[in-house]
């Protein structure tokens, strides 16, 4: 893979520690690869150090949780593959010193800061698992024994990382082909933007393949299974049939998944039908999803059985449940990280403007992708200045965008537009010493990204369909003063279950959206501060830990105790995540911090 294949998605920085290429060569990166097996190995029936978490447990995703790099003499590895698709989010902050030594070579290791990488990292150390992905950094392969397997992380070996090595053709195939070309813009109900080129498919199932073998070895009678997302469709059929029935395969897709009529584009969609039910049980972060999937079975598979009000399939003589767990975010540590930024960091962020303190501020941090609404949401800010031009001066909006899947055309395009648009409504609207849209491309580290959202009074996300949206929650976990409003397309399966104290928007419907920006900015500060009070009250209490936990549960009943009839994708009625707690000690999080102004300056409107 060259280096601008790599540098070309930006959201996957990740925090850096550094190795000597030395202490990994020979006896030291051998025997602690073999140690890490002799726990993924122990099926005498123990329970891994944390009993709520399955025993030989094997992650499979397209990103990794480690990296190893070169560095280089400049002192920058890029920052890998990633384009967010499993939620990931990080920082590209440096680690340890490096030093150069002739043709010695330092390798860096990046580690996750964020997201699900991060979040399953601590549950895969607890686990003794294994964890398969696409093995992207330059210096992978440096650092695995012969079966591809390094011991992770680096300071403390707990688990094993299993690399799949995927040469550049296939990448663009498999990643930057099938999967991003076809299955999302077909999964987020864009089927004119799918690019069917000829050897796409072809690559994705050799991936598929590649990935099905590596788990078939790695797992045993006891193993659970458990893959992440679409660039999987293929692997988990293939992984069923080559396992005992006991091993349990599960996958959760992180994406929409289409109507019928969307998804009979798809080249080979019956193929990926009977991929996707070799799982035994299929997550999605919202029913409809489920229901579409299971619409899209009954269509296309004559001969599954689909019980729609179980919301179980029967085919070839397995069983495949479909839940809906949503997914959430990191609470905790938004919260932290906003309640330890000082209030005036977000001066530093901006190079070319400043950013008054008393200006009110509108925020949006998306990918710059197509399914994230961003000209429907300029086009809401323009209507708003229109309506509203006492707000020139004193509203600002900050849209901060992270270039991801550049080399597919629809990305390129639609960055161009993107930047066009800011353009266009900064020259219509801007002062003397104001500009109405200030935006960045510039990756922020977490903690930069968490004083932003503490300091946003408005926060608007229009996506036009969106899986979850992560940045909802992160927003409103890190609004520690208790005092900030959240803009919520209906279309984002975070809608679900914040929709009712965020203000709600049609994201294709500029006046609409501009209505609801005049409301938020002239809401009275008591109904601001009562709203997010319940959001994060929401947020806390189905944090990225609950999911998780949400779908260990499911897990365990597919075979365990909770299943009712033992063998295959065997299950019982109830949902294990009964969804009911709401802690008194989150329900208090919004307290802290200095209190903020009314923002009702200009007249209200
Ligand atoms: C997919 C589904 C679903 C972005 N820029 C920076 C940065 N980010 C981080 C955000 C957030 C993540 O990227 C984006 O997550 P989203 O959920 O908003 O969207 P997708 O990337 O499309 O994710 C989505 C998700 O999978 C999980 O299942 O919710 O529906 O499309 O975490 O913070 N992070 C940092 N700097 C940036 O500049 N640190």
């Amino acid at each position: 893979m060259d280096s601008s294949e790599r540098s070309r998605d930006r959201t996957s920085g990740r925090r850096r520690s550094t190795t000597d290429a030395r202490d990994r060569d020979g006896e030291d990166g051998g025997s602690s690869a073999d140690e890490a097996e002799v726990s993924e190995d122990d099926e005498d029936g123990n329970q891994s150090p944390n009993d709520s978490y399955p025993d030989s447990l094997i992650v499979v995703s397209n990103r990794q949780p480690y990296r190893h790099e070169y560095e280089d003499v400049e002192g920058g590895s890029g920052p890998g593959n990633g384009d967010g698709d499993d939620g990931s989010d990080g920082t590209s902050a440096d680690g340890g010193e490096v030093r150069t030594d002739g043709d010695d070579r330092e390798i860096t290791v990046d580690e996750p800061a964020g997201g699900l990488t991060a979040g399953l990292d601590p549950v895969l150390q607890e686990a003794s698992g294994t964890w398969i992905a696409w093995g992207d950094g330059e210096a992978d392969f440096a650092v695995t024994d012969d079966d591809n397997r390094v011991s992770v992380p680096p300071d403390d070996e707990s688990y094993t990382l299993r690399r799949i090595d995927i040469p550049d053709e296939a990448v663009e195939g498999y990643y930057y082909g099938f999967s991003n070309r076809v299955l999302w813009p077909l999964c987020h109900e864009f089927p004119g933007l799918v690019d069917t080129r000829p050897d796409d498919l072809e690559w994705y199932r050799r991936v598929n393949e590649r990935f099905a073998d590596a788990i078939v070895d790695s797992a045993s009678a006891q193993s659970t299974v458990w893959i992440q997302d679409y660039h999987f469709a293929l692997a988990p059929r293939l992984v069923q049939e080559s396992t005992p029935e006991s091993t349990t395969v599960a996958q959760f897709w992180h994406i929409p998944w289409p109507d019928p009529e969307t998804f009979e584009v798809c080249p080979a969609h019956t193929d990926l039908l009977e991929g996707v039910l070799g799982n035994d049980l299929l997550g999605f972060h919202v029913e409809r999803y489920g229901r579409q999937f299971l619409a899209c079975v009954d269509e296309y598979l004559p001969e599954a059985s689909v019980d729609r009000a179980r919301l179980l399939v029967e085919y070839e003589g397995s069983t495949t449940r479909v839940v809906a767990t949503p997914m959430g975010v990191d609470a905790e540590t938004y919260d932290r990280s906003a309640r330890s930024t000082d209030p005036t960091a977000v001066h530093s962020l901006f190079d070319d403007c400043t950013i008054d303190d008393d200006t009110v501020l509108g925020l949006g941090v998306d990918r710059l992708d197509y399914s994230k609404g961003i000209p429907e949401r300029l086009a809401g800010i323009e209507r708003f200045f229109e309506r509203n031009p006492a707000w020139r001066g004193a509203f600002t909006f900050v849209q901060k965008a992270t270039p991801s899947r550049t080399d597919i055309p629809a990305y390129d395009r639609y960055g161009e537009l993107v930047r066009e648009d800011v353009a266009r409504i900064n020259a219509r609207f801007a002062t003397g010493d104001w500009q109405p849209i200030v935006y960045t491309e510039e990756y922020f580290s977490q903690e930069e990204l968490s004083a932003l959202y503490r300091r946003a009074d408005v926060m608007v996300v229009s996506s036009l369909l969106d899986g979850m949206n992560l940045v909802a929650q992160e927003y409103v976990a890190a609004t520690v003063d208790g005092d900030g409003t959240l803009l919520l397309s209906d279309r984002a399966g975070a809608h679900d279950r914040l929709g009712t104290q965020a203000l709600t928007i049609d994201p294709t419907d500029a006046d609409g959206v501009a209505e609801q920006l005049e409301r938020a900015v002239s809401m009275p500060r008591a109904e601001r501060k009562r709203r997010m009070h319940r959001l994060r009250t929401k947020v806390f209490d189905a944090d990225l830990e609950r999911w998780m936990n949400a779908q260990f549960d499911w897990i365990a009943r597919v075979h365990g105790d909770g299943g009712l009839e033992g063998g295959r994708g065997r299950y019982g009625d109830s949902n294990p995540d009964s969804d009911a707690s709401t802690s008194a000690e989150s329900a208090d999080r919004s307290t802290g911090g200095p209190d903020r102004d009314t923002h009702e300056r200009p007249p209200s409107v």
